[in-house]
């Protein structure tokens, strides 16, 4: 089973860290694997046949011979246990209770920070805008939580919260540098640890993946 080819589908702007945090398992695992366009953008849905075959239609989408599944988390964790660590390089934390909170972080930074996201898309890291809005209050008490957890977790220039580089550094230098490239005031240490993920191999790969000249439209233009 494990030999089965592994395809990973992503949207066509490679914007989303949810996509970046799956195809950084993949690499990091040393596992050979293809990339497809899953959407041409997020709020179109995924292709017909994607939809049918995940059920819930969202990209990113891991396919593993005829098996399709959906959700970056169930990705990762679907990745981990059959390449398991005993044969490939893990990309969640060995010890039970850093897993545990690798795993919280990962949930909570899919769900929360909402303000944050909204007005410092993923979008503006890749396409830079001639004009940013400062921060509203809410999205500036997003990032202060943000800024409060990473310190709390001693994020540096090592790069890596737990005791190695895993998929929980990926999201987490994503919200960062949401942050960080918008222009607002991180504390040092913290954008250490956002480039020194930015710089490994497998994350600067995504991240530096060829993209569409120009950002996507609005929908509805
Ligand atoms: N919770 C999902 C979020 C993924 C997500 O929001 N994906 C966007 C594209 S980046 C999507 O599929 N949107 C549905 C759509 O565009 O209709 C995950 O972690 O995989």
């Amino acid at each position: 089973m494990a030999d089965e080819p592994l395809t990973l589908y992503v949207e066509a702007f490679w914007l989303s860290p949810w996509a970046c945090s799956a195809f950084v398992a993949l690499r990091e695992k040393g596992l050979a694997f293809q990339t497809g366009i899953a959407m041409l953008r997020h709020g179109v849905g995924a292709k017909p046949a994607l939809r049918e075959k995940t059920l819930t239609g969202t990209a990113p989408v891991l396919q593993h011979g005829t098996f399709f599944v959906a959700e970056s988390l169930a990705i990762i964790d679907y990745v981990e246990d059959t390449f398991a660590p005993d044969a490939w390089r893990r990309v969640l934390p060995a010890d039970r209770r850093d897993r545990a909170r690798a795993r919280q972080l990962l949930a909570w930074l899919r769900i929360s920070l909402t303000a944050l996201r909204r007005e410092r898309p993923t979008e503006h890291i890749f396409y830079p805008p001639r004009v940013r809005a400062p921060l509203s209050p809410a999205a500036q008490r997003d990032l202060d939580d943000l800024v409060y957890v990473a310190e709390r977790l001693s994020a540096g220039a090592s790069g890596a919260l737990f005791d190695a580089f895993g998929v929980v550094d990926v999201d987490l230098a994503f919200a960062l540098q949401r942050a960080i490239t918008g222009g607002a005031d991180v504390p040092p240490a913290l954008a250490a640890y956002a480039a020194a993920v930015w710089s490994r191999p497998s994350v600067h790969e995504y991240v530096a993946h060829p993209r569409p000249p120009n950002p996507p439209l609005p929908l509805g233009a």
